[in-house]
């Protein structure tokens, strides 16, 4: 069976799409959400693709995907990335590697999203490539893991 990928997305990222194209750009989370597939399934990854405006649920969640064994998880935890050491003590808890990504650059952004509270615990963390910094996430956590890479001969 595939191993599965956990990819996380915080508050207010259903919005994608919708409101601020010059920062986050015109991709909805369903188009997100389809790239993360395609992203995996050239690792042989399964996607678990979850979205919640609420801190304790993604909480839950990172739990959730450690307990079901998942390969790893992409977590862009929007602004509880820069306010929860709730979600930075679950993902420091949890024995599964997390890549952090950010569709902006935050660094080039107000002072107060400069500091990421999961930086530090995730395993690696990425920002300002658009919404394609999720295959990106997907493609460096399969190196990570060594997972297998699909041929794309028939
Ligand atoms: O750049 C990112 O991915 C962020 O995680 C996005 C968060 C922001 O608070 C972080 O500092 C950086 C915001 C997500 C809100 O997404 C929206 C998308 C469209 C319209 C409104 C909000």
């Amino acid at each position: 069976m595939a191993k599965t990928v956990y990819v996380l997305n915080g508050p207010n990222l259903n919005l994608l799409g919708t409101r601020e194209p010059k920062t986050y750009g015109r991709a909805t989370l369903k188009d997100v959400e389809k790239l993360c597939r395609e992203a995996a399934r050239r690792h042989e990854l399964a996607v678990e693709f979850r979205q919640s405006n609420h801190e304790g649920e993604i909480v839950d969640l990172i739990h959730a995907a450690a307990a079901n064994k998942a390969a790893g998880i992409i977590i862009n935890a929007g602004a509880y990335t820069h306010t929860s050491v709730a979600i930075r003590d679950a993902v420091a808890a949890v024995a599964v590697p997390v890549v952090e990504v950010h569709i902006s650059n935050i660094f080039a952004r107000e002072n107060f999203r400069h500091h990421s509270h999961i930086a530090p615990v995730a395993k690696a963390s990425l920002c300002g490539f658009g919404v394609g910094g999720y295959a990106l996430a997907i493609d460096g956590l399969a190196a990570l893991i060594g997972a297998r890479r699909k041929s794309s001969k028939p």
